[in-house]
C-alpha cells in the first residue's frame, strides 16, 4: 500500500489526522477470518527490505470491551507513519525492524460491544450443546491451558474454550506467530484497565528464566510512561501482579521463544474502568507510546 488515511479503520478515534506517504512503509496481510467471517488484517510497518528483518508483534482488542486498546494500536500506526523520517528513534526502529500490528484481535466481540452489550469480553463463537456464546481468547492459548484462573463453563466470562486454539481468532494469530517465529523478537498485547505492565508467567508462580531482564525492561518502560503525565504503572509477573490465569497469549508467546513478551493494562485504575472517557484517549495513547518505544529500543539494541 502506498498511503495511509484515516479511513483505513472502521472506528476512527482521531479524526484530526490524515497521513499520507509516497514511500512503502506499510503493507497488510489477511491472516484469516473471525468466527463471523470478518477479515483479520495484520499491518506490517517498516522500511521495505529485500532481506527479512527482525520484528515486533503487537495486538490490540483481545477483549471486546477494552476500547482504549484498539485506540492505542490505531494511534501507534499513525504515530509510526507520521514520525518516520523526523523522529530519530522511530526512523532507526523502522529501518532495522518491522512492527506487525493487529489493530483488533476480537473483531466480532468488539462489534458486539458497539451494537448490543458494551461489557462483552469474549469471542462470539457458538457450539451445539450450549446456549452460551464465546470463549475468552486470553484463556484459549496453549499455555498451561485451563489449569488455573480460567473456567471450563461455557457461560463464564473466562471460559477457556473447548480445546486450546478452539477460537479461530486465536488459531489465526498463533499460526501467524509460529510462521514468523524466527523473526519475531517481541510480543506486546494491549489490554485495559489497571495500569500494569505484566510479563510471564501467569499460568504458574514459577519465575520466568528471563525474569530479571523482563523486570528491568518493564521498570524502564513504566518510568518512560510516567515521565509524561505522572501516570503510575506497576510491573511484574502476571500471576502475582494481577492474578494467576492460564491460557494467555503472553505466556504462550514466551514459551514459544519470544523473550520480550508483555501485557499492558492501560488506564485507568477503576474510576471509569472500561468506560474510559474520550478526554483520556489521547493522553493515554501518548504516554503508552513512550513505553512501547522504550521496549522497542531495548529489543533493537539487543538483537
Ligand atoms: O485476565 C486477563 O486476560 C488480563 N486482564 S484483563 O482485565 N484485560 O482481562 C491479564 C492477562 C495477563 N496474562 C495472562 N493471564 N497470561
Ligand atoms: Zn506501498
Ligand atoms: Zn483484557
Amino acid at each position: 500500500a502506498h498511503s495511509y488515511t484515516k479511513r483505513s479503520f472502521s472506528h476512527n478515534f482521531f479524526p484530526d489526522w490524515t497521513v499520507t506517504s509516497s514511500s512503502c512503509l506499510m503493507t497488510k496481510q489477511v491472516i484469516g477470518n473471525t468466527y463471523e467471517g470478518r477479515a483479520m488484517t495484520v499491518l506490517k510497518i517498516g522500511k521495505a527490505s529485500s532481506s527479512t528483518k527482525p520484528a515486533i508483534f503487537m495486538d490490540c482488542g483481545i477483549h471486546a470491551r477494552e476500547w482504549i486498546s484498539p485506540a492505542f494500536c490505531q494511534w501507534f500506526v499513525k504515530e509510526a507513519l507520521s514520525t518516520y523520517g523526523t523522529d530519530s528513534q522511530m526512523t532507526s526502529l523502522l529501518d532495522q525492524m518491522d512492527v506487525y500490528v493487529l489493530p483488533v484481535f476480537n473483531i466480532d466481540g468488539y462489534d458486539f460491544t458497539h451494537k448490543s452489550n458494551r461489557m462483552w469480553r469474549k469471542t462470539r463463537s457458538r457450539r451445539s450443546g450450549s446456549s452460551c456464546i464465546g470463549a475468552d481468547p486470553n484463556r484459549n492459548f496453549d499455555a498451561g491451558w485451563c489449569s488455573m484462573g480460567a473456567s471450563s463453563n461455557p457461560c463464564s466470562d473466562t471460559f477457556c474454550g473447548y480445546t486450546p486454539e478452539s477460537e479461530i481468532e486465536v488459531k489465526n494469530v498463533a499460526d501467524f506467530i509460529r510462521r514468523n517465529k524466527s523473526t519475531i523478537k517481541a510480543y506486546l498485547t494491549i489490554h485495559s484497565y489497571s495500569q500494569l505492565l505484566l510479563f510471564p508467567y501467569s499460568y504458574t508462580y514459577d519465575l520466568a528464566a528471563d525474569h530479571n531482564e523482563l523486570m528491568k525492561v518493564a521498570e524502564g518502560a513504566s518510568s518512560a510512561l510516567r515521565s509524561l503525565y505522572g501516570t503510575r504503572y506497576t510491573s511484574g509477573p502476571g500471576a502475582t501482579t494481577i492474578y494467576p490465569a492460564a491460557g494467555g497469549s503472553d505466556d504462550w508467546a514466551y514459551d514459544l521463544g519470544v523473550k520480550y513478551s508483555y501485557t499492558f493494562e492501560l488506564r485507568d485504575t477503576g474510576r471509569y474502568g472500561f468506560l474510559l472517557p474520550e478526554s483520556q484517549i489521547k493522553p493515554t495513547c501518548e504516554e503508552t507510546m513512550l513505553a512501547v518505544k522504550y521496549i522497542a529500543a531495548y529489543v533493537q539494541k539487543n538483537l
